[in-house]
């Protein structure tokens, strides 16, 4: 007789006849996984594998990766390019000729009538570094904008900042080997197991090796916080005051790094001054973290050989955002815990290619982390393009957050959309929808034809998706990777360089600066080299056939190197022109808007493992959308309990900004006081959202928000308004 599994049919996996498996890296988060694409006799995408000998993933893939070639045959791409007269009337196709004459005859148009920045463009995480800094050219050498953005600011805004003000520059300092070495780790509102699940099995990796405290820092009980040895419920939004108790009980207690600090760090005394009031016991009626364990998570960091911090969006997206990452810096600054294995301050950064734009786009500066502060950089980037230096701005314009409202008061009147979705991903959407109504025009160019912003757009413009195209990312650890074309795009969508070009060339002959536009994306690759030579972020020993071999390299990279560098700073010189890194004293300003007796609860938002930002694509994959199809929200069953609402029944909640129906998840892995909603949905998180900015960044604050909740009786409608959320 047979038992157990001899007596069970094994599985038959249906045989997807790949002939060829063709080299990329994956096109969704920032942990950088190298992928092979396999294609069957036609052509076609129909499965995917990860790379074996890859160093950041070593063959894994997470769901998104493999079922990421599904993405080249999802509906509703835009295959051609659409135009209107006015929003709401039907679209006509149009040629590629038609649409990019007539979107830079109203560029022109527009910045004739009303002044230069009164054409906004925005951008995104998203595009090859390649597209990025080709866009920059276009909006900073030829057309002439300062209003000119990325949706980074409402992701990495606040890790830019804080390094700047930390270290004189961004640029994370780690890479994923400090799991390897490290004796501590404090992650800060960061769910690594859903968001960077590649990460977060490096870390597991190391964790068999050897074990090492973990200590996670969010008022979730997340899956990671599940698996850390202590979870810190931090009250929403209170980080900074939890950082300045921790520098406290180290200083007091004398486990600081002296010689670090006297060495390489300014600003002590001021650092002092302010951390000395924020004991333990002052710090945890703030932070409603209990005064011994502050103590004991300090010391733990503090005597560790070496420790490292790492954080996400829980810290960036916070009215005390930039703030937030100074006192992780500090921390690390004081304990001599930067630039060493195992010792640093990393950044988890979000979309594929987020660092790729903070190094090239010039969104808020110029390509390569120049400034347009310095006028060194101006005529350096003005002497390279051809240009006259003066055409630049002294100073950078408005962030994404900022050009909203300037459309609202009408000194913006027109705007481009590149790659980012802000009807669904902004704060308080109604407000955005509101705006996107004003504007004289409005293009958009996005790879899905039904992404929602089109519903406002002028013109429409066909982008091609990830590995249709060519170009490199940059990953969270500043490996540089190389996406290699696997296939065609469908229809006629062109890559964005393409596009980006030959709008160049409609402004060619109207009198504007004359700039050269490279054709092909490994042409445009070698002027990054050359303009990244000797700066802190070196290419120049990098081309795409070294990015293939080592299956990326890590910047900097000399010129003859034999491959990149693993940690910045390991020499304690920082980029500050005294070469060294500022402690900066962080006072708390309790500014977010708090629960009260109207509206109850604080309301968190984030992301799932399953699915990606606003659902473009994820939402039309069907190995991702079933498990996670209906917009919902965690909730603590005795809150629940309190006001009537079941689980698997559909609520209303109520912000001052709108509501928002959803289906009830009840779970303890929120506090009675607190929700838990995706993001991910339109109509759904965001327009209850203020988004409350940081005063360095301009980041929104998503998580901290205040909502009341009600059980609806008519549980049909109900039903009806959260299917009408999906869209799609
Ligand atoms: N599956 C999937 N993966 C993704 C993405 C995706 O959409 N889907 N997006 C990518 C992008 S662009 C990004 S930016 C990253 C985001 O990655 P994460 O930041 O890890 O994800 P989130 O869920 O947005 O937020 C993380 C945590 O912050 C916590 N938090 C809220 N308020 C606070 C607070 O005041 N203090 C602290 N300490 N924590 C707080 C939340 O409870 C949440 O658990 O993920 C990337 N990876
Ligand atoms: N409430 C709440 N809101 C949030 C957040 C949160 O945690 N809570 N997180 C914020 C964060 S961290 C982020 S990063 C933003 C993300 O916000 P968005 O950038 O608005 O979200 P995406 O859905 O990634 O939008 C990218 C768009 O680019 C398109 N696309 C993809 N690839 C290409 C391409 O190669 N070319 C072109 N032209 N188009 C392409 C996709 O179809 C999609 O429409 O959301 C933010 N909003
Ligand atoms: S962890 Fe990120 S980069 Fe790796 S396969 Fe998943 S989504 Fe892609
Ligand atoms: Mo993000």
């Amino acid at each position: 007789m047979l038992f157990g599994r001899q007596q069970k049919n094994p599985i038959k996996l249906p045989d997807k006849e790949v002939v060829e498996w063709k080299y990329t890296t994956c096109g969704y988060c920032s942990t950088g996984c190298s992928i092979e694409v396999g294609l069957n006799a036609a052509g076609k995408g129909v499965s995917c594998r990860g790379v074996g000998d890859a160093p950041v993933n070593q063959g894994k893939l997470c769901i998104k990766g493999i079922f990421e070639y599904e993405l080249f045959d999802t509906s509703n791409r835009g295959t051609v390019p659409l135009m209107r007269k006015k929003p709401y009337e039907l679209y006509e196709q149009t040629s590629w000729d038609q649409a990019l004459n007539k979107s830079a005859s109203e560029i022109t148009r527009i910045q004739e009538k009303y002044g230069r920045d009164s054409f906004a463009i925005v951008s995104t995480g998203q595009l090859l570094t390649e597209e990025f800094y080709t866009l920059g050219k276009l909006a900073r050498g030829v057309i002439g904008t300062n209003n000119y953005d990325g949706n980074t600011t409402l992701c990495m805004a606040s890790a830019v900042s804080g390094y700047k003000r930390s270290f004189g520059s961004d640029g994370p300092p780690g890479c994923y080997d400090d799991f390897e070495d490290t004796e501590c780790l404090l992650a800060f509102g960061s769910n690594l197991p859903e968001q960077h699940p590649i990460i977060y099995w490096r870390l597991r990796q190391a964790l068999e090796k050897r074990k090492f405290p973990i200590i996670v820092v969010d008022p979730r009980v997340t899956m990671f916080a599940q698996m850390a040895d202590m979870h810190l419920p931090i009250t929403p939004g209170t980080d900074v005051v939890l950082l300045n108790s921790l520098a406290h009980v180290i200083l007091k207690e004398g486990l600081e790094d002296r010689a670090y600090i006297e060495a390489n760090t300014t600003g002590f005394d001021d650092f002092l001054a302010v951390v000395e009031q924020y004991d333990p016991v002052t710090a945890s009626r703030i932070c409603g973290i209990d005064e011994d364990t502050i103590r004991n998570v300090a010391r733990l960091y503090a005597k560790a050989g070496s420790a490292m911090s790492i954080w996400t969006m829980g810290i960036n997206q916070s009215t005390h955002g930039s703030d937030g990452v100074v006192g992780i810096n500090s921390l690390n600054l004081i304990t001599g815990n930067i630039g060493r294995p195992g010792g640093t301050s990393l950044s988890i950064t979000g979309q594929c290619n987020a660092m790729g734009t903070r190094e090239w786009s010039s969104c808020s500066g110029l390509p390569g982390y120049r400034l347009l502060e310095r006028e060194g950089d101006r005529n350096h980037i003005a002497d390279y393009w051809g240009i006259d230096a003066d055409f630049f701005p002294k100073k950078r314009g408005l962030a994404q957050t900022d050009i909203f409202p300037a459309i609202e008061t009408g000194q913006i009147k027109g705007l481009w959309l590149v790659a980012t979705n802000p009807m669904t991903s902004m704060p308080n959407t109604a407000r955005i929808r509101k705006t996107l109504e004003k504007l004289e025009c409005l293009i958009v160019q996005d790879a899905y034809a039904d992404v929602e912003t089109t519903e406002y757009a002028h013109i429409y413009l066909p982008a091609a998706l990830w590995a249709e195209k060519e170009g490199v990312f940059t990953n969270t650890e500043r490996r540089v990777n190389l996406v290699r074309n696997v296939t065609e795009p469908p229809g006629d969508a062109k890559p964005d360089l393409w596009i980006f070009n030959q709008m160049a060339k409609r402004f060619a002959d109207t009198g504007r600066n004359k700039i050269e536009f490279p054709e092909t994306a490994e042409q445009v690759f070698e002027q990054l080299r050359e303009l990244s030579k000797g700066r802190m972020l070196d290419y120049s020993g990098i081309d795409y056939a070294t990015l293939e071999k080592q299956r990326g390299v890590q910047w900097p990279c000399t010129e003859g190197a034999e491959t990149g560098t693993a940690r910045l700073y390991s020499d304690g010189k920082y980029q500050y022109p005294d070469g060294k890194a500022k402690l900066i004293p962080l006072p708390f300003v309790d500014n977010n808007e708090r629960p009260d007796e109207e509206y109850p609860f604080w309301l968190n938002s984030g992301r799932v493992v399953e699915h990606f930002h606003t659902r473009t694509r994820t939402g039309k994959v069907g190995n991702q959308n079933k498990f996670s199809p209906t917009p919902y929200m965690e909730m603590n069953p005795d809150a629940a309990h309190e006001l009537g609402i079941e689980h698997m029944s559909y609520a209303r909640l109520i912000s001052r900004r709108g509501d928002a129906v959803v289906l009830v998840q009840l779970t303890h892995r929120v506090s009675p006081n607190q929700v838990f909603i995706p993001f991910h949905f339109h109509e759904c998180v965001n327009r209850l959202t203020l988004g409350l900015l940081d005063p360095h960044s301009r980041q929104p604050a998503f998580k901290q928000n205040s909502v009341r909740i009600e059980a609806v009786a008519d549980q049909v409608a109900a039903a009806a308004t959260n299917r009408a959320a999906r869209s799609f």
